[in-house]
């Protein structure tokens, strides 16, 4: 590796050790997310058949009311999705798979191999409450996998986009800290709890939070302990064409927040190139 790009690694590296999370801008061709744009808006929302969904299970398009806005994301889509759907699949595998995002995954961890467990690829601006990405994934102890989010089109403060609230890699703040029991309820109620908490004492702090306002080619990578929410659009709802992906170091164990480690299903996993595994959903 020559002597700049190390020392770009290093950059970025210490940045996402201090903010937990990092724009890359210009890391793919704009043709090629251009294409895949043009493919989701022009295939998706005429599409009348099942696709699994944000949920997991499969459904047909379930639309804003009185538009052609798809609000049940797509899960999945670089795996398959229906027939007639496959360049796009193609497409989208191509892209989380590619050289360029492990190129800069690397830059930030220094792994050698990624697992891609899920792709969501985002129709429509979401309405997503403050949150923190390591209750659906991450990998055993918590804190290196990532969430990779790709906008599909240019957006801007209008779109409905994310927003980060930066924190430095590996904090984990337990329920246990937030005053609340690890055992009582269930796991919905231990994640509404828990994000209520951490949401107060973050905005007892008066926090500053980055909101990168994203062309096509760029992304943004934050770590499973991120907190983030996303701004509401104007107007609402907007087509806001976007792909969120988690992925993890295949080296890790991984689980989620409460399942330290989880990791049973590491057999379904399919190396897809030298540097990405993808996880069959099962
Ligand atoms: O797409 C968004 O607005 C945010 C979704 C999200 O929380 C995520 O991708 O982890
Ligand atoms: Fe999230």
């Amino acid at each position: 590796m020559g002597i700049i790009k190390r020392l770009m690694g290093n950059s970025v590296r210490r940045h996402y050790r201090a903010r937990g999370y990092q724009v890359f801008r210009g890391a793919f061709p704009k043709d090629q997310i251009s294409a895949i744009g043009d493919m989701v808006h022009r295939l998706i929302p005429g599409y009348s058949g099942e696709l699994r969904r944000q949920d997991g299970r499969f459904a047909t398009n379930d639309f804003f009311p009185g538009t052609t806005l798809v609000r049940n994301a797509p899960l999945h889509g670089h795996v398959s999705l229906g027939t007639g759907l496959e360049p796009l699949s193609h497409a989208l595998c191509a892209l989380v798979t590619s050289p360029a995002l492990a190129d800069r995954l690397q830059a930030l961890d220094r792994a050698s191999h990624y697992t891609v467990h899920q792709t969501l690829l985002f129709l429509a601006a979401q309405s997503t409450d403050f949150h923190l990405d390591s209750w659906s994934l991450d990998t055993a102890p918590r804190g290196f996998s990532h969430t990779v989010w790709i906008p599909l089109q240019d957006l801007d403060f209008r779109s409905g986009v994310p927003s980060l609230v930066p924190w430095p890699h590996g904090k984990v703040v337990t329920e246990a800290e937030l005053g609340l029991p690890d055992d009582g309820g269930s796991r919905d109620e231990r994640y509404h709890r828990y994000h209520r908490a951490l949401y107060d004492k973050l905005m007892s702090a008066s926090p500053e939070v980055v909101t990168p306002l994203l062309r096509r080619g760029d992304f943004v990578v934050w770590s499973s302990l991120t907190p983030h929410f996303t701004l509401p659009s104007y107007p609402f709802p907007t087509e806001r064409l976007s792909l969120q992906v988690l992925i993890r170091p295949t080296a890790n164990r991984w689980g989620d927040f409460l399942s330290q480690p989880y990791d049973r299903t590491s057999l379904q996993l399919q190396k897809v190139t030298e540097r990405f595994s993808i996880r069959q959903p099962t």
